[in-house]
């Protein structure tokens, strides 16, 4: 059953199971408060356009409050101060109370960001939980070094938290961009104001809601609001430490130069990605074409890593194709809360947008359409709906469907001679994100590895992310680690402590 967009009744249910929205105001100083205008903004069911909850819309001076509350509370609270073992022991409590959550939780990014529900309760939610106890299991680490130094002096350095931090979420990943931000801030005793993405506030002030059992007042703020309001006075506050954003090239840029133009503050950038996965003469061909399709359509292509260009060799390339063809049909379109649905909506109308326009461009670019390059589900409660067919376009050249990122199940196919000519495709972008290699061959996984320019390397297999594996990017996809020990020390700065040996002139 089931094929690309296809209008299959077991992939969408008459029924829209109702919303439970809980939490919709904005969280400042452990409280939740209307935001100072009184304003509320609506936020959306992707699955049918519908608007399920209005949330209150922070702006300036509701960011001021935000970052007020979380100066006081590293200024004076408790939280920068506790003995790492007793943070550790909060943030373990704030895990567990996720784990008791997590059919809510899933819900509610499915409503309201149409991921998939079996994903995000088996997957997603639980990853977050455990992203909080391995940065709990830091917390009481946290020390600096003795030094060597060439005079009679003797000095360490020690490992302080950088203060008042900014964390900017995106709406693709609502949950897991949430807590690989929040937790290794908490466990470097960081207070913080969390901006999460005006597509899905719901999941975050749930998550503020949890805080409230044991986090101290004011340690999480989260500001629900658009991007040029709180998101712009969170980037230029001048008691704002650090920023860590997640989110478009564009708005990295934005949010360097607000940086720049207010206090220098320290900013660390995830931004986009255009990634190749190259499959090589070698390959496993069934192997290779599952990987490609999972590189591209997971999370219906809203993934910064999406191996959106897929890189065939020569030799394999036509069989390759009918392969693809073929599995393609498996990735069915569908109300993400059902069971047999491998793609739901895109989040929003402007990403939908967004991609129906770059597959009109790649059409007319004369890139040949191979499979999908429709809106999918047009029918009953879904007509309204974000779905698009997965798409899959061949003969591509240099086309903006090979320079930009689309954010969107579509695949780029391109062929390629040799491994040289390979690598050359693989590392023309201005991004570098994320890659993938595909080969039999140690001798090939060994040299194309470290001659691509992206931060992570996926060998035979693709979206292969660990919590204690840096991740972030190269080039104009950003700087600084989310995920691993490099992820806490974002959140921290070094100060060194120099004092003489004896007490004799130096
Ligand atoms: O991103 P924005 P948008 C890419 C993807 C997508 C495109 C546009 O290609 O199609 O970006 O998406 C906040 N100061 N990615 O427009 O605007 C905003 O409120 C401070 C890739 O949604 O960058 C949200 O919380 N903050 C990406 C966050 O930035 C601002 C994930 C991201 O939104 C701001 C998302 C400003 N001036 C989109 N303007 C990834 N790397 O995974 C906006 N924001």
């Amino acid at each position: 059953h089931g094929s690309n967009g296809s209008s299959d009744d077991l992939t969408f249910p008459l029924e829209i199971p109702p919303a439970k929205i809980r939490f919709t105001k904005l969280f400042i100083g452990g409280e939740f408060v209307d935001s100072v205008s009184g304003k509320t903004f609506e936020t959306i069911d992707p699955r049918t356009g519908e608007t399920i909850a209005r949330v209150s819309e922070g702006d300036k001076e509701d960011i001021d409050l935000a970052v007020g509350a979380a100066r006081r509370a590293f200024d004076h609270g408790p939280w920068p101060r506790l003995p790492g073992a007793a943070r550790a022991k909060i943030m373990h409590k704030f895990a567990d109370l996720i784990d008791q959550h997590i059919e809510e939780l899933a819900t509610l990014d499915t409503l309201n960001a149409g991921k998939l529900f079996s994903w995000g309760k088996a997957v997603d939610i639980p990853s977050v939980a455990n992203t909080l106890r391995y940065f709990a299991g830091a917390a009481d680490k946290i020390h600096g070094q003795v030094l060597k130094m060439s005079r009679e002096l003797h000095a360490y350095t020690l490992l302080e938290p950088i203060g008042v931090v900014g964390l900017i979420i995106p709406w693709n990943f609502p949950s897991t961009m949430f807590f690989v931000k929040v937790s290794p801030a908490l466990a470097a005793g960081c207070t913080m104001v969390v901006k999460p993405a005006e597509q899905t506030p719901l999941s975050a002030l749930f998550y503020a809601h949890l805080a409230k059992e044991g986090i101290p007042d004011g340690v999480i703020n989260v500001v629900s609001g658009y991007g040029p309001t709180a998101g712009a006075a969170l980037t230029s506050h001048m008691n704002v430490d650090k920023v860590s954003f997640t989110g478009s090239t564009e708005v990295g840029r934005k949010v360097m130069q607000a940086a720049a133009a207010s206090n220098l503050k320290t900013v660390s950038l995830e931004l986009g990605g255009k990634s190749p996965l190259l499959i090589f003469d070698d390959a496993d061909i069934d192997q290779a074409a599952d990987l490609a399709l999972l590189g591209v359509m997971h999370n219906k292509g809203e993934v910064c890593v999406a191996g959106s260009r897929v890189l065939v060799q020569e030799a394999i390339y036509d069989e390759f194709v009918k392969t693809l063809v073929e599995k393609a049909k498996e990735w069915v379109v569908g109300d993400p809360f059902h069971p047999n649905s491998r793609v739901g909506p895109q989040v929003d109308k402007k990403q939908y947008e967004k991609v129906m326009s770059y597959i009109e461009h790649g059409k007319r670019e004369g890139a040949t359409l191979l499979t999908g390059g429709k809106p999918a589900a047009k029918k009953g409660y879904y007509k309204t709906g974000f779905y698009i067919q997965p798409t899959v376009f061949t003969d591509v050249k240099d086309m903006m469907i090979s320079r930009d990122e689309i954010f969107g199940p579509v695949m780029a196919l391109m062929k390629f001679k040799t491994i040289e000519e390979g690598i050359k495709y693989a590392n023309n972008t201005k991004y570098g994100l994320a890659s993938g290699i595909v080969t039999k061959s140690l001798d090939i996984a060994n040299t194309v590895s470290r001659s691509i320019k992206a931060g992570v390397v996926w060998i035979n297999c693709y979206h292969g992310f660990d919590i204690d594996c840096p991740f972030g990017g190269y080039k104009m996809s950003g700087f600084g680690k989310d995920f691993g020990m490099e992820a806490l020390h974002k959140y921290l700065q070094t100060k060194a402590v120099v004092t003489p040996i004896y007490n004799s002139p130096w």
